[in-house]
């Protein structure tokens, strides 16, 4: 890929490039130095829960490998590295802080500091305590009051060299996939419980967000993850409802709260049979709309939407497990994802690099009180392979990767205020329900030996990052 191609003239100065990774995804040492369970160390011993019973056990082994892999990315030339901190690790139990745990963060900060990255730390990337969860998990409105507890104890300890922190990674997941479709863990069906779950994490996030603020914390945000509906029949009374709904649960139901303090009329109405109003305390959205710095956006794919059946699908919510599974769609359980003909990725994902700066665009549009945007994640899964000459030649992710940066650019130039781009993954890694079957990274571990092999991809992106940062140009917004 050539940085021509992605304007490399206009790009404004102090965009930050990087790339991210999860806790769970990536350090393996699940009983290590005194981590106990979370939830997904739980699940995948439920048997069908992951494809092809894969464990977080080992992970990558990026708990070992840490120096080498900060190594890596000083190589990529990344600016920042997006990472979270497991909870089970700091406070395993969730009962007192986890020193031993602590230190892991303090040194991975450390050596990020040492060559000149940024750390950009995620508090929740989905790795509850399971000791919280046999308590009642995200249903429980205590999780969220313990949630600040974890949170303070890890500013504690990093606050001095952190200066980006994101309260929560994708809630949409961690809340609807989690506790209504059961695709991710704590693989429950309930979608009382997933609403609660939903209303649970955005009062933590409001009150680590004070919390933090207090103690001093300047970038404080979240990141969701976003996705335009289209509507398979733009004419179609049925695709349209379909649209709205999706609309609703994908998008709104985080975005309105956090940034406009309260929920939207309709998604209300939808959900009052399945208790979101029962659930809401008053004072809840002062605490949940606190100002925020940054609003993080991951994006993969857009969501073609029907209320009608169809025959080919492009469900990016189904996951890889073989055990029975519901929707995350509450009251919206007919929605359906017809494909649109659009080049796939492993994930069945469509490409298609315009809904991003759609999307930007649409956010920039629609919310006059958006902090700046960060797009933390954007990538693609493909089955590259390692070749005889050593090499993994992964052509299609490196186009997918500059074709969302060109889309960015876009954005940019049509006055969205987009100050940095993550590619998701730094390493291949655990795929949630898919286990390591699906394989993101810029980076290739090989899962018996680990070793690592900066893919073609990854080559591309850092000398995208080289010229774009030689020819970067201050703003004009
Ligand atoms: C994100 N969907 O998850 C997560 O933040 C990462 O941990 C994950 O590895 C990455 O994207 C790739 O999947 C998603 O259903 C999970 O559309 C599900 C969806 C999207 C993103």
């Amino acid at each position: 890929m050539t940085a021509n191609n992605v304007t490399a003239g206009s790009w404004p100065r102090g965009f930050i490039w990087g790339s991210a990774t999860a806790a769970a995804q990536v350090e393996g040492a699940g009983d290590e130095d005194g981590k106990e369970d979370s939830i997904w160390d739980a699940f995948a011993r439920v048997p069908g829960a992951i494809a092809n019973g894969d464990t977080l056990e080992q992970g990558v082994d990026h708990y070992h490998r840490m120096p080498a892999d900060v190594r890596l990315m000083s190589e990529l030339g990344l600016d920042s590295y997006r990472f979270s901190t497991s909870w089970a690790r700091v406070r395993p139990g969730d009962r007192a802080t986890n020193p031993a745990g602590l230190d892991f963060y303090s040194r991975l900060v450390d050596e990020l500091q040492g060559a000149g990255i940024l750390p950009w730390l995620t508090l929740y990337h989905w790795d509850l305590p399971q000791a919280l969860e046999e308590k009642g998990g995200w249903a429980n409105r205590d999780t969220a009051y313990r949630f600040v507890d974890y949170a303070t104890d890890v500013y504690a300890a990093l606050g001095d060299r952190v200066t980006h922190w994101t309260t929560f990674n994708e809630p949409f997941c961690s809340s609807l996939l989690g506790y209504a479709s059961g695709v991710h863990a704590p693989g429950r069906q309930e979608p009382r419980a997933a609403l609660a779950a939903v209303h649970h994490q955005h009062l933590a996030h409001g009150l680590a967000v004070a919390a933090l603020r207090e103690l001093g914390a300047e970038n404080l945000g979240i990141t969701l993850n976003l996705s335009t509906a289209i509507p398979r029949d733009p004419s179609d009374p049925v695709d349209l409802e379909a649209a709205r709904r999706f609309d609703s649960l994908q998008n709104r139901i985080f975005l309105e709260p956090i940034l406009l303090g309260a929920y939207p009329a309709d998604t209300l109405r939808d959900l009052e049979p399945f208790g979101l109003s029962d659930v809401i305390e008053e004072g809840d959205l002062e605490i949940i709309s606190a100002p925020i710095d940054f609003l993080g956006v991951n994006h993969y794919h857009d969501d073609s939407v029907s209320g009608h059946p169809v025959e080919s699908s492009a469900d990016g919510h189904s996951g890889g497990a073989e055990r029975a599974t519901s929707s995350p769609w509450i009251g919206a359980e007919d929605l359906t994802f017809p494909t649109r003909g659009l080049p796939r990725t492993a994930m069945g994902w469509e490409v298609n690099p315009d809904g991003l700066r759609h999307l930007l665009v649409r956010l920039t549009a629609e919310y006059p009180t958006l902090p700046p945007l960060y797009v933390t994640e954007n990538g693609a899964a493909y089955d590259d392979e390692l070749s005889d000459d050593g090499r993994v030649h992964d052509p299609e992710r490196s186009r997918y990767i500059q074709d969302h940066i060109a889309a960015i650019g876009q954005a940019i130039e049509a006055g969205a205020d987009v100050r940095g781009y993550f590619v998701w993954s730094l390493l291949d890694n655990f795929e949630w329900s898919w286990g390591y079957d699906k394989r993101f990274g810029i980076i290739r571990v090989d899962q018996e030996t680990f070793e690592r092999t900066i893919k073609d991809s990854g080559l591309d992106y850092a000398a995208l990052i080289r010229s774009v940062r030689s020819a970067a140009v201050s703003p004009v917004l």
